[in-house]
């Protein structure tokens, strides 16, 4: 299989579902330390001592031996955000907090010492949470100028440290999670489309701001979008059902097509006149956006789902669910595996873009037994070696469809806690964290079998699997 010699093979994590300290060194609340249950109930006044992200698997303290963990299986990239509250804990503070830039500081440091490039996405679902009580989040044009200030802040810190840079995590998700991708405490079902299409507005040229600065500070860096894919598939082939999925990915589309092409897309147009929406917008933040694309996009992908005009029976999924797809089998959170659409997403993505593409997020959430097996503890992971040996081919398909992909990090590649349930018991990675649900375990690691697959895939440059 034709993976390229530079292929960036690793992993990745976010600073909320990892590091834990959540006060400590001077960090700020941010918007998970209120949300003990995930997505589907609602933020809590003050953090709770139910919150897992509280102490997570605490990476703040552990990061060194954990970063020995991940370099042992040859990682090549390692993919985490800053915690935009570490550096600025209200977010719209005068100056930034000293002590959270030094620990990015040890943390990039080690990672290249390692041979690992950091990978950093500067905002990934953790708004400090002050900018949501007091602005609503990315509601408020308020939020640009903060975002630039802690962008321009750890491009100017890290410049020598890190080249590949993120802007918003899943940033489409927004339209489904107010809260957790825009800082928003409107709930959805309150909130009107104007302040939701506005929020996005803001956060494009945020975005596009970021793209401008990170180039004229560090020349030689990369910036990409990531988005959250997601293949949707017509249930029939009634064109109802194929102008239902077009429609439907209008609005996945258009926050590749912002920031891959600069302007919004004449379906969008129309969108916005049939329902009333008149995003506030000026010639200078237009022509922002216009001239500071993207060099690269970046997306997750974990599965797929099927749409139909007509309905159908619903099922799970990452941010959203769709119609239950028929020919696909599930993981136990109900989230279908469809290895081939990573192919076809990629192809999809090259042919509308014509960008390099990064898969950022790929894996199996899964529940594992920890046993013993001569007297070491592990976990017989199988079923995520076969998750992620699947998935690993289709790339190397799409590669050879002459999709140019930059490289690949599968999702959680330690065990952390979910975004969308915030458990401990859906893990991703290739090591095993000792802390359960309640709470309880050592916070001991663990290496499971799929950390030796793994180190093979990338000495082989993905041809043994
Ligand atoms: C994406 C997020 C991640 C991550 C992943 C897995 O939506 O970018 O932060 O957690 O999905 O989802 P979950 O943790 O809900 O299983």
């Amino acid at each position: 299989m034709a993976f390229p010699k530079n292929f960036l093979w690793g992993g990745a994590v976010a600073a909320n579902q990892v590091e834990g300290a959540y006060i400590e060194d001077g960090k700020g609340v941010d918007i998970q330390d209120i949300m003990p249950h995930g997505v589907k109930s609602g933020p809590t006044e003050e953090p709770t001592p139910d919150n897992l992200k509280l102490i997570a698997i605490d990476f703040y303290h552990r990061y060194k031996d954990d970063l020995k963990l991940f370099a042992e299986m040859g990682f090549k990239v390692f993919r985490t955000s800053i915690a935009w509250s570490r550096i600025f804990p209200n977010g719209d503070d005068d100056q930034p907090n000293e002590a959270g830039l030094k620990f990015y500081d040890d943390l990039f440091d080690e990672c290249r010492r390692l041979g690992m490039e950091p990978l950093v996405t500067i905002s990934h679902y953790e708004t400090p949470l002050h900018l949501a009580k007091k602005y609503n989040g990315w509601i408020s044009h308020d939020l640009i100028g903060f975002y630039e200030k802690y962008a321009r802040t750890i491009f100017n810190r890290y410049k020598d440290k890190v080249k590949l840079w993120l802007t918003f995590n899943e940033i489409n998700s927004v339209l489904h999670w107010p809260l957790t991708s825009g800082g928003i405490l409107t709930p959805l079902e309150k909130l009107s489309k104007q302040d939701l299409f506005q929020a996005c507005h803001h956060e494009f040229v945020a975005s596009a701001l970021a793209t401008k600065l990170c180039h004229e500070i560090i020349p030689d860096a990369k910036v990409g979008c990531m988005v959250l894919s997601m293949p949707i598939y017509p249930l029939t082939p009634n064109p109802d059902d194929i102008i239902k999925v077009m429609e439907m990915d209008h609005f996945n589309d258009f926050f590749g097509d912002l920031h891959a092409r600069g302007v919004y897309p004449g379906y969008m147009n129309r969108y916005f006149k049939e329902n009333g929406i008149s995003i506030k917008t000026t010639p200078e933040e237009l022509e922002l956006m216009k001239n500071n694309t993207v060099d690269f996009v970046s997306f997750s992908y974990y599965m797929s789902i099927a749409e139909s005009a007509g309905g159908g029976k619903r099922g799970e999924g990452n941010v959203m669910g769709g119609v239950e797809n028929p020919y696909l089998k599930k993981s136990e959170w109900g989230w279908a595996i469809d290895p081939q659409g990573l192919r076809f997403i990629l192809n999809k993505f090259y042919d509308r873009w014509q960008k390099p593409l990064f898969i950022v997020e790929n894996g199996l959430g899964a529940k594992d037994q920890l046993v013993e097996v001569d007297g070491v503890k592990t976990v017989n992971d199988d079923y995520r070696i076969n998750y992620l040996r699947d998935h690993i081919e289709q790339v190397g398909k799409a590669i050879e469809d002459g999709v140019p992909v930059m490289g690949y990090t599968t999702w959680g590649c330690i065990d952390c806690v979910s975004a969308s349930t915030s458990q401990m018991s859906k893990r991703y990675g290739f090591i095993y964290v000792d802390r359960n649900d309640d709470g309880s375990g050592t916070l001991e690691r663990y290496k499971k079998k799929s950390f030796d697959w793994y180190k093979k895939v990338i000495a082989s440059n993905g041809a043994e699997l």
